[in-house]
């Protein structure tokens, strides 16, 4: 049986990296002391005895928010030095890539999540201890760190993705996601037919659904991604009213329908671009049907922020090896590492590369550019950078755009690019929900790279030397 989040936290806690709060609110109490416990050391923390809910009924958040814990998720050491995880973790998603054939999702008839199922007037939405993160927030999220499973009614093809979820009422969840996104064409496909969308939502569970939720990964292959994350299939459990794969090791799963013809308010809510940019609007709602839980249900909380926040590390480090691995595929020769600094999410990319020919710097940019836009508002600003650069070093990158480029040679503008409602950048309400994107060449001119001044290096033999005879006293 593969880790459940149970086995993960147990894991957690004997590596030192739990700890656990009694007594704290719901009421912002919580959502807090998740911003202010955004050290890179920070521990996760587990919720317990929240005032008005049963005891055992617990949130947890900053899971996957260190390096530490995000190495020890993806079953690598806790102190790994940062280049040799990424490294490592390059090799595992691209395993896990190639082969999601192997990882089609296992039915089973039992899991923990069926110990207990609320159906009718025993539905409570408000019995789980969503808590309200922001000050701003207009309710209380229980969706932050979950993810909604829904189907393609055409292809069958079925999603997992993190797209907020609200509180409405004891019965009704409202949620929002952007255009274009998978879980939105498959609501909706149903509603141009005229027919309701069935929707699960699962809100507690393993980091890893958190991660195969949130990753824009090729349509329909969470699942299959999941398994390969953990090496054995994921075990599912045919929903009764909606006949969607539930995860059987979930904490807490929703099943409901969201009708083609109801809205509620929805929002505002602190976005992961540290903005309450889309507001309060209308957005779809799910009438709840069915209530499936584990007893002493954990919520797994994640909520965005002003970065950075729980996950911003963990998607930087994945998405950009997405990126990375797409452009090897478009055929884009030599890049040396893609990097969408954690403080500006997929806006801002930076890609090192050894130049080939020319025009290369550019190609990399465009691909990369439309690549990180897939979440919608990405890839806003991208700086290639010679070889010598670790893109993973916002300093050096911002020395080389600095040295490198010439912005009247070096800068482009492409207009009317796809964004997203959460752009802060678009004042709302709009007509269309477009930006516009930067490009940055801050690669050697290709003409007279081999010309260029040559880089000030530290002598690595006088290095050893002074630092043999004084290293100790200047800690060198
Ligand atoms: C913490 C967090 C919250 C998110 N909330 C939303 C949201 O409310 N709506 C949305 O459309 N996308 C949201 N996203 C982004 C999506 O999860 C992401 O674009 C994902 O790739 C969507 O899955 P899909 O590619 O299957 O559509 C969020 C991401 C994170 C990390
Ligand atoms: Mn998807």
């Amino acid at each position: 049986m593969a880790e459940d989040l149970r086995a993960w936290l147990e894991r957690m806690e004997k590596e030192g990296e739990l700890k656990k709060l009694d007594g704290v609110s719901w009421d912002l109490e919580i959502g807090t002391i998740t911003a202010l416990n955004t050290r890179r050391d920070s521990p996760a923390v587990l919720f317990d005895n929240i005032p008005g809910h049963p005891p055992g009924h617990r949130v947890l958040t900053g899971s996957i928010l260190t390096p530490r814990r995000v190495a020890l998720t993806l079953g690598l050491p806790a102190d790994v030095p940062e280049n040799e995880m990424i490294a490592a973790a390059k090799k595992k998603v691209k395993g896990w890539l190639d082969n999601l054939d192997k990882f089609k999702p296992r039915e089973v008839r039992e899991g923990p999540v069926m110990q207990n199922v609320q159906k009718g007037d025993k539905i409570n939405i408000l019995q789980f201890p969503s808590p309200k993160w922001h000050k701003k927030d207009g309710g209380r999220y229980i969706g932050t760190g979950h993810c909604l499973v829904t189907r393609d009614p055409e292809t069958g093809d079925v999603n997992l993705g993190t797209y907020r979820v609200m509180v409405q009422d004891e019965k009704t969840l409202g949620f929002h996601i952007s255009p274009g996104k998978h879980g939105r064409i498959h609501f909706e496909k149903y509603h141009a037919r005229g027919e309701k969308a069935p929707i699960l939502v699962s809100v507690g569970h393993h980091p890893h659904y958190f991660a195969a939720g949130t990753l824009s990964l090729p349509h329909g292959a969470e699942y299959n991604y999941l398994g390969a994350m953990k090496n054995e299939p994921s075990e599912v459990i045919t929903e009764e009213v909606t006949g969607l794969p539930m995860p059987a090791d979930s904490e807490i799963v929703f099943a409901g329908f969201c009708p083609p013809d109801k809205t509620r308010a929805e929002g505002p809510f602190g976005e992961y671009t540290g903005y309450y940019a889309s507001g309060e609007r209308q957005n779809p709602i799910i009438e709840v049907e069915r209530v499936y839980f584990r007893n002493n249900p954990i919520i797994h909380g994640a909520p965005p922020s002003r970065p950075p926040y729980n996950g911003s590390y963990y998607l930087t480090l994945i998405g950009s090896i997405l990126i990375e691995l797409e452009l090897a595929k478009l055929g884009v020769p030599d890049v040396k590492g893609v990097w969408t600094h954690e403080i500006c999410s997929s806006y801002f990319v930076a890609i090192s590369l050894k130049q080939r020919f020319a025009g290369h710097p550019k190609q990399a940019a465009l691909y990369a550019s439309e690549i990180s836009a897939r979440g919608g508002m990405g890839g806003r600003y991208v700086v290639v950078v010679d070889e010598d650069i670790d893109p993973t070093d916002i300093k050096q990158v911002l020395w080389a755009m600095c040295t490198r480029s010439d912005p009247e040679k070096d800068l482009d503008i492409i207009r009317r690019t796809r964004s997203s409602p959460l752009d802060p950048i678009i004042k709302k309400p709009a007509a269309g929900l477009f930006s516009s994107r930067a490009f940055i060449d801050a690669t050697k001119p290709w003409e007279w790279r081999d010309q260029f001044p040559e880089v000030v290096e530290i002598d690595q033999e006088m290095a050893a030397i002074v630092r043999k005879k004084f290293g100790k006293e200047l800690k060198l």
